[in-house]
């Protein structure tokens, strides 16, 4: 079975983990292929960094810090406490010695000329995660958000607020998405092409999942690289969505700042909506079982616990999904 997924951070890579037990508990051959979001990426100290590549492929590869989501497992701070003694910022974003070695491992591949699906492809050699893990464009792409900053003095009346664009990570850990996003764009995208391999995951799988990841930095960032969506729609292959929104509110992670931000209301249905035009099946939680506006051109919404509360959980959501998508599979051939 050929399985290509949509991710972005903590939620997908959890999600992407529970996926490979539950293939591996049933002795299923399979073929995964995840397709990473790379527009949270940032330069930091000449570093690329690339947070939730590392995320998925630190947690499958058995290097995550397991209560944190991000970052390595015994971890240390040495260089980020030497960089803080010469002052050399941001305070806000640290960068732990272990994880470290992994920028500095990519920053010295693309340096060399390598392109960013290559140099994942490298450093998952160590790693081995046991998907295929795709970057979702080798071109930069990076989320902005736009946030007031007002002038000094300045009270509300007192004429138009200013406004200035944060890099993403900035809004996420040095605001902590409390300061409203007036707008959120991905800089970059238009001009993005689908990394190699990319739009034949999609075209060529027998189910696509949609982890509960952020939908709207996250998936939606991939879903705006060209040629993504119509990929999505047109390929034979059920595409199945796992809710992030749990009873209105996000599993994890400020996913309803985002999407206060777009105009859209913090529900599981709202978010299928984002995905209507291609998603075959809707896995809910329980919680959210009796929301009397499922999208219309969403077929088939099923509901059971969706917290991912340890890896069996995981096992079991990933594989209501495949059993979602096998349903809706044995529909469509009689
Ligand atoms: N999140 C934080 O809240 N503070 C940090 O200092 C921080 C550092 C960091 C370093 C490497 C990395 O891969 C992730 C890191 N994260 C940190 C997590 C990251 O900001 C986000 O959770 C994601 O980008 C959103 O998916």
């Amino acid at each position: 079975m050929r399985i290509t997924a949509l991710a972005g951070g903590i939620g997908g890579a959890r999600f992407l983990r529970g996926l490979l037990h539950h293939l591996n508990a049933r002795e299923l051959p399979s073929d995964v292929t995840v397709i990473g979001n790379t527009a949270d990426d940032i330069t930091l100290h000449g570093l690329r960094v690339c947070p939730d590549l590392d995320t998925v492929m630190y947690t499958l590869g058995g290097g995550i810090h397991n209560d944190q989501g991000w970052g390595r497992e015994d971890e240390e701070f040495t260089v980020a406490g030497e960089l803080a003694a010469y002052g050399s910022g941001p305070g806000w974003f640290t960068l732990g010695d272990r994880d470290l070695a992994t920028h500095i491992v990519r920053t010295r591949l693309l340096g060399e000329g390598m392109t960013l699906s290559e140099a994942t492809a490298t450093l998952c050699e160590r790693w081995r995660p046991g998907v295929r893990l795709l970057p979702m464009s080798d071109d930069r792409v990076e989320t902005h958000v736009v946030v007031d900053d007002p002038a000094d003095g300045q009270v509300p009346g007192d004429g138009p607020i200013p406004t200035r664009a944060v890099h993403f990570q900035e809004w996420w850990t040095r605001l902590h998405a409390s300061v409203p996003a007036r707008q959120i764009l991905a800089v970059g995208i238009e001009a993005a092409r689908p990394a190699p391999g990319v739009l034949e995951a999609i075209r060529e799988a027998d189910v696509v999942l949609l982890p509960p990841s952020n939908p709207v930095v996250s998936i939606g960032t991939i879903l705006g690289v060209p040629g993504v969506r119509d990929a999505l729609r047109n390929t034979a292959a059920p595409v199945i969505g796992v809710s992030p929104i749990i009873a209105g509110a996000p599993v994890r992670g400020m996913a309803d700042a985002c999407l206060t931000a777009i105009g859209v209301e913090t529900s599981a249905s709202a978010v299928a909506a984002l995905y209507a035009d291609f998603l075959s099946g809707w896995l809910v939680d329980e919680a959210d079982a009796g929301e009397v506006s499922p999208p219309e051109r969403v077929p088939v919404v099923r509901s059971r616990p969706l917290l991912m509360t340890d890896l069996d959980a995981s096992a079991a959501i990933a594989g209501a999904a495949l059993d979602l998508a096998a349903g809706i599979r044995q529909a469509a051939h009689g």
